[in-house]
This record gives structure tokens, sequence and C-alpha cells, in this order.
């Protein structure tokens, strides 16, 4: 049997994540495993939550960067014992989110390259999924967490597009990174694109054993 594949669904906030990411999981049946970034019940995820949610609490961009990363290091173990068990995993955000986001801020020396350095050595995802919804982020009615707004919506997006055109490479972008266009689209058909896309990708490549990383 080989190990299971890390399957991840990326993109802007409000563009239907974490719903695909669920009925992605679900579809693929009662063995596979969903984890979402931030994972808010560990302590860690307790001081990002508090930052997200809480404008009174501060913490230098840098630091909280830092804990992103490190809740997702806190799962890393986790993840690879279940592809190795044989379990297909869902992912919803992972580093992509991790540095867009940082990286959006426009901080000096809060480049890039600087905030993919603490994920370096994380497992690199099979295959992404990044929903985009054009316009998603110029509409109104974000919610009330930091960092959902729409003029820092629009600089996330451009780094999301810088890191996968320019930090990726271009191969490994062809075939493990799939940007699925979603807008006017209802949840079952953009289900419909998610599921379309990685029974083929995972019928491709169904042999492969060695994992990748960041
Ligand atoms: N976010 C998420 C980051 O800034 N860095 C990260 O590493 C991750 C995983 O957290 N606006 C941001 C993106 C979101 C916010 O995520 C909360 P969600 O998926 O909306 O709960
Ligand atoms: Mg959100």
């Amino acid at each position: 049997m080989g190990r299971g594949k890390l399957i991840l669904i990326e993109g802007l906030d409000r563009t239907g994540k974490s719903t695909q990411a669920g009925k992605l999981a679900e579809r693929l049946g009662p063995n596979s495993q969903l984890i979402k970034f931030p994972d808010r019940s560990t302590k860690i995820g307790g001081l990002i939550n508090q930052y997200l949610t809480d404008p009174a609490f501060l913490l230098p961009d840098q630091a909280i960067h830092l804990l992103f990363s490190a809740n997702r290091w806190e799962v890393a173990e986790e993840i690879k014992t279940h592809l190795l068990k044989g379990s297909n995993v869902v992912l919803d955000r992972y580093v992509y989110s991790g540095v867009a986001y940082s990286a959006a801020k426009g901080v000096p020396g809060l480049d890039l390259q600087w905030c993919l350095q603490s994920d370096v050595g994380l497992l690199k995802p099979d295959l992404t999924l990044f929903l985009t919804n054009q316009g998603s982020e110029l509409r109104q009615g974000f919610g009330e967490e930091r960092y959902e707004s729409s003029a820092f919506q629009q600089k996330v997006r451009e780094q999301f597009s810088t890191f996968f055109n320019d930090f990726e490479d271009q191969s490994y972008k062809q075939a493990h990174i799939k940007v699925l266009e979603t807008s006017d689209k209802s949840i079952e058909q953009v289900h419909d694109m998610v599921w379309s896309t990685t029974s083929a990708f995972m019928q491709e490549y169904a042999d492969i054993q060695d994992f990748m990383y960041f």
C-alpha cells in the first residue's frame, strides 16, 4: 500500500476554503484526516486566536509569524504518521498562507525569503488547490479579524502570486499547484472541480513514495 497524499486547499479569506476542505476530506473517505491552520485549539493556537481577534493584543510581526509557523511544527509528525499509515490528509491553509500574510505587511526585512525560513523542513503538499474568487478581496463585509480588510487582502493576493511564480520550481508548480477559479460557482460546482482535479492527480501519482519538503 502506498503512502497517503497530502492535499492542501489555499486561498484568501472568504474563498470557501474550509467548506471545500471539509467536503474533500469527506469524499476521500473515513480514513482521511482534515487539519486546519491555524489550529486554534493548542496553547500556541490560543495566542494566535487572541492576536487575530483582540486588537489590543499586540505582538511584533516577527513573533506572530513564528507562532503561526510553530503551530504547523506542532503537528508535523502527526501529519507524517497519518500519511505513512496510508491515510490522505487534507490541509486547510498551510505554509503558503504563512508566508503570504506575513510578507504582505510590508515590514522591512519580513520578506518572502525570511518568512519561509521557519517552515523549511516541513512536508510539501503533493497537491495544492489555490481557490481564487476574482475580486473576493474587493467585496465589502469582511469579518472582524485582523487581516480581514480589502486593502490587505489585495496585498496578500500579490504575495501568493509572487511566491508561486518566483519561489516555486516551475516544473513543481505545473504538476503540483492548481489554481481553481471559483467566481459565480456554487459550493457543489466548486466541489466538483476540487474532486475532479484531486482524483485525476491521485490516479496519475498513485505510486509516489518519497516525500517533498519546503
Ligand atoms: N494566517 C493563517 C496567517 O497569517 N498565517 C498563517 O500561517 C496562517 C495559517 O490567519 N486571515 C491568517 C490568515 C487568516 C487568519 O485563518 C485566520 P482562518 O483560515 O481564516 O481561520
Ligand atoms: Mg478567516
